[in-house]
């Protein structure tokens, strides 16, 4: 079977495609990534002399580089499509670049599958499509989408476009929507991995309004099983939702970590809030759970346990990002990649 996993060298994408070389002895990736700011070549140093596995310097947005990909590469049997500009307070910097990716490189995405025959697109959606809860309730696969930000408009958008492939031509698609990811690797302008660099390098933490936002927490590798369940079981045309059912404010995040880490109170430094912050996401995960047999597996504390150890091993990758010198790391490992 031989797999299109996009957006690889992010995140998400780089624990999914370890796992599944790890996991799926008959599986081949091709990684497409366009190795944005948020791309990093060192998060899967450890499977580049993977024979099942290569990586194609790409933008989800140039269809006559993907057409010529999938035509040299293929058949290619799933897209897994994770590759998306994915941080709330760039995109209320300027959300250009959020339609040209999210929306506008998804369906290319779809469209090149379809003309290429992929049995399967799996689409990697978010919780913040639905916008916003209050103090109860939770998300549902039937909740209407009702995003906030720049961010989460243009994932909506793209989401939209999956079902539309769906139920105009029959196109197999299946879309994920999970709550908040945090574990090693995750690029240190989101919320947990700032705070754990900031905290081992003696920096105050930056915490929105009054802290009360909450998010429902869960482990990377979870959500990468999450997606290789519903990418082999999941019914064309539905969406899973997928989450930790570990709602936590941003303050006992804050005060988590701080026991964790050893540090005090004063780390925290209340600043001005974020422009249309979401106050809640919950998610109900019923149905993947019911109808697929996905659980989470790793604990919260388990989870931050692991997150903050990594990160204390691993100052080398998030202090070259921090500083900006891991693009010169690249050229010395890999040539002039970046030019
Ligand atoms: P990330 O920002 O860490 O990684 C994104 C990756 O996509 C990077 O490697 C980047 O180089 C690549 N990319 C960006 N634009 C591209 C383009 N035009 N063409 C090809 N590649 C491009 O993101 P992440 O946190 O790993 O999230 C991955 C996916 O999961 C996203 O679609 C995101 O919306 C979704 N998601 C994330 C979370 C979370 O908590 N991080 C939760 C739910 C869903
Ligand atoms: O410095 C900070 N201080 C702070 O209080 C940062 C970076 C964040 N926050 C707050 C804002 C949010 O309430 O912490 C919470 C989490 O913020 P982010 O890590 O930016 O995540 P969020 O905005 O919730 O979006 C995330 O979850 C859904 C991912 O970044 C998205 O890619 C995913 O789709």
């Amino acid at each position: 079977m031989r797999i299109v996993v996009t957006g690889g060298l992010g995140f998400i994408g780089s624990h999914l495609i370890r796992w599944i070389l790890e996991h799926q002895a008959a599986v081949e990736i091709i990684n497409v990534d366009a190795l944005t700011y948020a791309g990093n070549l060192s998060n899967l140093d450890d499977v580049v002399d993977d024979p099942r596995y290569q990586w194609h310097r790409l933008s989800i947005t140039d269809r006559p580089g993907l057409e010529s990909l999938f035509r040299d590469h293929g058949p290619i049997d799933a897209v897994m499509h994770l590759a998306a500009e994915s941080h709330v307070d760039r995109s209320i910097q300027s959300g250009v670049p959020f339609v040209e990716t999210n929306v506008l490189g998804t369906q290319i995405l779809l469209e090149v599958a379809r003309a290429f025959r992929v049995s399967r697109f799996l689409h990697v959606s978010t919780d913040e499509v639905y916008g916003t809860l209050g103090e109860s309730g939770y998300f549902r696969e039937d909740t209407p989408l009702s995003p906030n930000s720049p961010y989460s408009a243009s994932k909506a958008g793209s989401d939209l476009l999956a079902r539309a492939a769906f139920e105009t031509y029959g196109q197999d698609v299946v879309v994920t929507r999970c709550s908040n990811n945090y574990g090693p690797y995750q690029f240190p302008e989101k919320l947990i991995p700032l705070f754990v660099t900031n905290g081992l390098d003696g920096e105050p933490w930056p915490l929105y309004g009054d802290g009360h936002n909450v998010r429902d927490w869960l482990y990377v590798e979870d959500h990468v099983r999450a997606l290789w369940t519903v990418l082999e079981r999941g019914h064309a045309g539905e969406v899973y939702n997928i989450g930790g059912s570990n709602e936590r404010s941003n303050r006992e995040v804050a005060n988590t970590l701080i026991s964790h880490m050893g540090l005090s109170q004063s780390v925290i430094v209340p600043v001005k809030d974020r422009l249309g912050h979401d106050r809640r996401y919950a998610m109900d995960a019923t149905k993947i759970q019911k109808t697929l047999g996905w659980h989470p597996e790793v604990s919260w504390e388990q989870g931050l346990e692991l997150t903050v150890q990594w990160y204390r091993s691993h100052r080398t990758w998030w202090q070259s990002i921090k500083s900006g010198t891991y693009k010169d790391y690249y050229r010395d490992q890999y040539g002039s990649v970046l030019d």
